[in-house]
């Protein structure tokens, strides 16, 4: 079995890499990444030598470069999580989301069809759903939600998750579409709210909350969704959409004041800033499907993630530390500069 894993230098794709590697070291995996601010090779270090697994860097949108990638490779599955990911980079500048997200997943189909891949998982999210109301808690997110999107993330990642269902459709192409809630654990770039949190806390500095803070988020620990994809490989339906999530809803507010108390800083480091431009209420993801269909469920209470995340944290500054150091100071003057 060999799979090729796009975006497997961010956040979510190593931590999948990880997790397969360990559950299936029979499969040869092929890491597919451009390496862009969000991609971190020595991520991937403890794992480069493995002979069972290959990085290769290049640009999902370069057809001849996924061509002759495929060509070597001739993949059974590919597992797409290369994306441009951040919302608050999307309201800025959304040329690139369109690109990535969605003409560079079209470029992957293409290569799919090409060379009769048995599998194409595409990792979406939520966030297609587009917000829920605070005052409706019985209100969740499942597979008939119609779609409603908010930011030009948002957007182009519902608009890829319409090709990827039109290429089932019209050429057959057998496709599965995962559409996770947000999640937190190790290898997260330090521009997203968890390990932002953390890491200015740490050095003192003030951590800025958009709005009030009353924004709810459902949060899901990184391992279990790289379960549930695995699992959606193995015994998903081809043409299906599956919701991920653990029923984990909470404020961003109390999330940040958790952090300050776990690492001993004051909440007063806790500044209000202006809000995000067209900020989504609350997701909140409804996963019987994936439950009552696959069997799968979480197993990390967030009450012990969020301290294994933080540990983490703590043992790997350099890994982080490397990463405030450099560029992001300019991306982070612009973004809370004047706020
Ligand atoms: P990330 O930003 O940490 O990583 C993205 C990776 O994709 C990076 O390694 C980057 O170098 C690579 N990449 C970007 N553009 C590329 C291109 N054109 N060609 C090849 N590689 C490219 O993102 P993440 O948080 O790990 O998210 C991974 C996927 O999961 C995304 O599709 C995202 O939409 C989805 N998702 C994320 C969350 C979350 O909470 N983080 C939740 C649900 C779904
Ligand atoms: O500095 C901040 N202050 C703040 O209050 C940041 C970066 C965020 N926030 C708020 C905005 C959101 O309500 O925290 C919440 C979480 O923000 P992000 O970490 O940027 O995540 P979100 O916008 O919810 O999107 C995430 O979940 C769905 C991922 O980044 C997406 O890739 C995924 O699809």
């Amino acid at each position: 079995m060999t799979i090729i894993v796009t975006g497997g230098a961010g956040f979510i794709g190593s931590n999948f890499i990880f997790h397969m590697l360990k559950v299936h070291p029979g499969w040869r995996i092929v890491c597919l990444d451009k390496l862009t601010y969000a991609g971190n090779i020595s991520t991937l270090a403890p794992v480069m030598d493995k002979p069972n697994f290959r990085f290769v860097r290049a640009d999902i949108c370069d057809r001849a470069a996924v061509d002759s990638l495929f060509a070597e490779e001739k993949p059974d599955i590919v597992v797409n999580f290369a994306a441009e990911s951040h919302v608050d980079r999307s309201i800025e500048d959304p040329g690139i989301f369109l690109q990535t997200n969605i003409l560079g997943t079209q470029v992957l189909m293409d290569a799919c069809r090409k060379y009769g891949v048995k599998r194409f998982h595409q990792v979406s999210t939520d966030e297609v759903y587009g917000d829920l109301p605070l005052d409706r808690p019985d209100l969740l997110f499942t597979e008939e939600t119609p779609i409603h999107t908010s930011s030009p993330y948002s957007a182009s990642k519902a608009s890829a998750d319409l090709l990827v269902m039109a290429y089932h459709r019209t050429y057959g192409l057998p496709v599965t579409v995962s559409r996770c809630s947000n999640n937190y654990g190790p290898y997260q770039f330090p521009e997203k709210l968890i390990p932002l949190m953390i890491a200015n806390a740490l050095n003192d500095k003030p951590l800025p909350v958009y709005g009030e803070g009353l924004n709810v988020r459902d949060w899901l620990y990184v391992e279990d969704h790289c379960r549930a994809i695995d699992l959606i490989l193995r015994s998903g339906k081809t043409g299906e959409i599956y919701n991920i999530g653990g029923h984990n809803e909470m404020r961003n507010i109390d999330i940040v004041r958790l952090i300050c108390r776990e690492l001993g800083k004051s909440e007063s480091l806790i500044t209000h800033v202006t809000d995000r431009k067209g900020h989504d209420m609350r997701y909140a993801i409804d996963p019987t499907k994936i439950h009552t269909e696959l069997g799968w469920l979480p197993e990390t209470k967030f009450a012990d993630g969020i301290v294994k995340t933080i540990r983490w944290y703590l043992d790997n500054r350099p890994w982080w530390e490397e990463i405030v150091s450099g560029e992001y100071q300019n991306y982070y003057r612009k973004m809370y500069g004047d706020r």
